[in-house]
C-alpha cells in the first residue's frame, strides 16, 4: 500500500472544469494563501506528493549526517570538533521535525524508514559523494547546507501548515550551519598554499553535485508543474539554482578561489550569472542508486537502525508500564 502511496502522483494539472467542487474549494484556499491542515480535506495526490517529498527530506536530513558524522573524532580543533558535533545532532532533529510533519498525513516514521531501506524512497543524491578531508566539511556546510537553505526559506511558504512550519524552525538552524561551514573554509583559503588547494579541490568536487540538489531542470522535472499549482513547492528547481549561483560565486571570488565552473560569467542582460548545468546522466544514475556512496549508506543506515532496536524496545516498554501504572493508580 505504502509503495503506492510514494509512487508519483498524477502529472496532468486539472483545469477548473475538471476539479470536483471539493477540488475547487481546495485550489481557492491554496490560490488564497491559506494554510492546509492535517484535518482538512485534500485531493489524494497532494497528500501523496506530500508524503513523498517531506519523506525524502526526512530521509535526507538522518542520511546526510553520515559524510559529517565521520569527521567528528577528526576534527582539527576542539572548537570545530564542539560546532560538527552540535550541527551534526541538529540534522538529527530536522529529521524529527519533518518525520512528525509527514505522520500528520497518515503515514507512520517506521513505515517510512522501512521505504527508505527497502529502496523505495529516496534521500537527497548530495549525500552519496563521499567527504575525503576537512576541507570538505567546510565546503559541505557551505555549499550544501547554503542550497538547502536556499530550497527551505522557500518552503516556509509551501502549502502544508506542518511542513512550513517546520521549515521555519530548520531555517534557523541552517543559516548557522552554513556560516560553521563557511568559517572553516575560509580558515582554509586564507591559511597555507596547501590548505587553500584543499579548499579549491574540495569546492571543484563539490560544486555540480551541490547544483543537483536542486532536482533535474524544469523541463524534465516530473512533479513541479503540480506541485507549483498545489504551492507544494513555490519556486522551480531552476529558479532556486540561479539563485543559489548568484549568492555564491561572489563568495568564491572572495575567498579567492577559482570557479570551478570556467562558464560562470555575469551576464548583464539577465541580472545573473551564466553557468554550466550538471551531468544529468551522473545525477540520475546517483538517484537510482548507483552513486559512490549510495551501497555503504543504506548499509549504515540499516545497521543503525538494527543496533539501535534495543534503545526503542526499551522506551515502548517503560512507556506502556508507566501507562499501565497510570491506569491502574486511576
Ligand atoms: N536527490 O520532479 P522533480 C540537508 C527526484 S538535507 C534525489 O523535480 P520534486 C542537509 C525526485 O524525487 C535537505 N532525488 O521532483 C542534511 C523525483 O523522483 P521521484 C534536503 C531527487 O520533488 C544533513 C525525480 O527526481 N532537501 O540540507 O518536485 C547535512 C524528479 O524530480 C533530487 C530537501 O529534501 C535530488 N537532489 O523536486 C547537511 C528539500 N532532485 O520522487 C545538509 C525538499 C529530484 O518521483 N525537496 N529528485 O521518484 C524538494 O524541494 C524537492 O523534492 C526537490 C525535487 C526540489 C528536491
Amino acid at each position: 500500500m505504502y509503495a503506492q502511496m510514494v509512487k508519483t502522483a498524477s502529472n496532468r494539472v486539472k483545469t477548473r472544469e475538471e476539479m470536483s467542487p471539493e477540488e475547487q474549494h481546495f485550489q481557492d484556499k491554496i490560490d488564497n494563501d491559506v494554510k492546509i491542515e492535517p484535518k482538512d480535506w485534500m485531493p489524494e495526490d497532494y497528500r501523496r506528493t506530500l508524503i513523498r517529498q517531506i519523506g525524502q527530506h526526512a530521509h535526507s536530513e538522518v542520511v546526510g549526517q553520515l559524510p559529517e558524522g565521520n569527521w567528528i573524532t577528526r576534527a582539527p580543533t576542539l572548537e570545530r570538533k564542539a560546532i560538527l558535533l552540535a550541527k551534526v545532532q541538529d540534522e538529527a532533529g530536522h529529521g524529527l521535525y519533518l518525520y512528525s510533519a509527514a505522520e500528520t498525513l497518515g503515514v507512520s516514521r517506521d513505515e517510512l524508514i522501512e521505504l527508505l531501506h527497502e529502496g523505495k524512497m529516496k534521500y537527497s543524491s548530495i549525500f552519496n559523494y563521499p567527504t575525503l578531508n576537512w576541507a570538505d566539511i567546510g565546503a559541505v556546510g557551505w555549499l550544501v547546507d547554503g542550497a538547502a537553505i536556499i530550497n527551505q526559506v522557500a518552503l516556509q511558504r509551501t502549502s502544508y501548515g506542518p511542513y512550513s512550519r517546520a521549515m521555519i524552525r530548520i531555517c534557523k538552524e541552517e543559516s548557522f550551519h552554513a556560516r560553521q561551514g563557511y568559517s572553516a573554509i575560509m580558515k582554509m583559503a586564507f591559511g597555507t598554499p596547501e590548505q587553500k588547494k584543499m579548499a579549491q579541490d574540495a569546492v571543484n568536487r563539490l560544486w555540480f553535485p551541490a547544483l543537483m540538489m536542486f532536482g533535474p531542470s524544469d523541463k524534465d522535472s516530473v512533479h513541479s508543474e503540480q506541485s507549483m499549482a498545489w504551492k507544494i513547492k513555490v519556486k522551480t528547481n531552476d529558479e532556486l539554482r540561479q539563485q543559489f549561483v548568484d549568492q555564491t560565486v561572489p563568495q568564491i571570488d572572495y575567498l579567492g578561489l577559482e570557479r570551478p565552473d570556467p562558464t560562470i560569467k555575469w551576464n548583464e542582460e539577465r541580472g545573473h550569472y551564466d553557468f554550466a548545468m550538471p551531468d544529468w546522466d551522473e545525477f540520475f544514475n546517483v538517484i537510482k542508486g548507483n552513486g559512490p556512496c549510495n551501497a555503504d549508506r543504506m548499509e549504515n543506515r540499516r545497521k543503525a537502525w538494527e543496533d539501535g532496536a534495543w534503545v526503542r524496545e526499551g522506551l515502548l516498554e517503560h512507556a506502556r508500564k508507566k501507562a499501565a501504572r497510570k491506569v491502574a493508580a486511576e
